[in-house]
């Protein structure tokens, strides 16, 4: 009988401290042995600072998103993101600044790689109806992953807010897959991760895998109403894109 091993893949918090608290709690009672996020810890709901401080203790890895890149740049100013950033405060935003790219680890033979968005930068954004080029382009190595080792067969990411799990059908063994979104999901509106489950650093192929998509309810009322009471600006569109996953930017479309 081989040892399996559950890796969490979380991604896009979004300072949701009450999804978070939701996902954890199952991660815990399905006796998770790593939990990996993939970026965008705040920005959007009211709960930055609580959301990182939990992430650095509990996460073994946490990535760099587009949104955390938003919270260390000086030459962004919008109300929003000032807002966040200081509530984050100095030694947050450092932290945030020195999170890597991606990471690459194997199971049951697959090599695996995670980030947020793609391999060509954190504000690429690919979505699963994305040109076969630009979804086969997740695939490769570049400047950003690294060239240290070969590419990897399965590739996960988060950025969009819209869980799926994509096998290919050539090339053979390679699957896509996006994490969703814990606390900001636009797909269905529930707290979304993914468990992957293998043979950890195993090179047999033949040894059992899996990927699961996993949807959680949490207290949404909640969060809404800790952003009234913090005075989180928009927190009307924030509402929207929790109570019906209805993204902000798509409103008047
Ligand atoms: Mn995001």
């Amino acid at each position: 009988m081989v040892e399996l091993t559950r890796v969490a893949v979380i991604s896009d918090i979004h300072g949701n401290l009450a999804a978070l608290e939701a996902t954890l709690a199952d991660i815990r009672a399905r006796g998770v042995a790593r939990i990996y996020n993939l970026g965008d810890l705040d920005g959007k709901g009211p709960d930055g600072p609580e959301v990182i401080d939990i992430c650095r203790e509990q996460c073994q890895v946490n990535l760099f998103g587009n949104w955390d890149d938003l919270m260390i740049r000086e030459d962004v100013h919008n109300p929003l993101v000032a807002w966040h950033r200081k509530r984050l405060g100095p030694e947050r935003l450092a932290w945030l600044k020195s999170l890597p790219y991606s990471v690459d680890f194997r199971l049951s033979g697959r090599r695996i790689r995670l980030f947020h968005a793609s391999a060509q930068g954190i504000w690429y954004r690919v979505y699963p109806h994305s040109e076969r080029e630009t979804l086969l382009g997740m695939f490769q190595n570049t400047e950003l992953t690294g060239f240290d080792t070969p590419p990897p067969h399965v590739v996960g990411y988060g950025d969009i807010h819209h869980a799926f799990i994509m096998p290919f059908f050539v090339p053979k063994n390679h699957t896509l897959f996006n994490a969703g979104s814990v606390g900001n999901a636009l797909d269905e509106p529930r707290a979304t991760y993914v468990l992957l489950e293998g043979v950890w650093d195993g090179e047999d192929w033949d040894a059992p895998f899996s990927i699961q998509l996993i949807r959680l309810p949490y207290d949404v009322e909640q969060v809404i109403a800790r952003a009234r009471a913090l005075g989180l600006p928009e927190t009307d569109a924030l509402a929207i894109e929790l109570r019906e996953g209805i993204y902000r930017g798509m409103r008047h479309k």
